[in-house]
């Protein structure tokens, strides 16, 4: 999901994580989401010149996803993914919605996602991911000028 967020966002990202999945996979799964947050962050640095918001619907075959996002310096997160199954593979369904409210609370984002239609969980999770990949992209795009995108001039 990482990766196809990076993928969809046009991020190139490496990452790496020593987790203690001995335990469970809370941790690796939160603190790697804290990380990109603090990343994205710090990549985008003062907020000048961006769109800010963005918003995007992905299908996933059958799925489909809403993700819209301000990049307001304002942590924020309403996820709903209507997951059903108790594990994806190895990862535990409850942290996928906790991944994002991470990365939004890490990076200063308001976040919204829903996934509004689809059977399968894996196609649900999975259009969320690229949803807010895309939204997030759209969100950092330059307008050409040198704005603050805020009547307070200051994000
Ligand atoms: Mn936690």
């Amino acid at each position: 999901m990482f990766h196809a967020l990076a993928k969809h966002s046009g991020w190139s990202l490496s990452l790496k994580c020593k987790g203690d999945l001995h335990i469970d996979d809370h941790h690796t799964a939160e603190d790697t989401a804290i990380a990109l947050g603090m990343a994205f962050k710090q990549a985008l640095g003062e907020p000048r010149g961006i769109k800010r918001f963005g918003s995007a619907y992905c299908p996933l075959d059958e799925a489909l996803s809403r993700a819209v996002v301000d990049i307001s310096g304002r942590p924020f997160a309403d996820i709903n993914l209507g997951l059903k199954r108790e594990m994806i593979g190895t990862l535990s369904c409850e942290m996928i919605p906790h991944v994002l409210e991470s990365f939004a609370q890490a990076g200063g984002i308001t976040l919204h996602v829903d996934v509004l239609k689809g059977f399968n969980d894996h196609h649900r999770a999975e259009s969320a991911f690229k949803a807010l990949a895309v939204a997030l992209k759209n969100a950092v795009e330059r307008t050409g000028t040198n704005d603050v995108p805020s009547t307070k001039g200051v994000l």
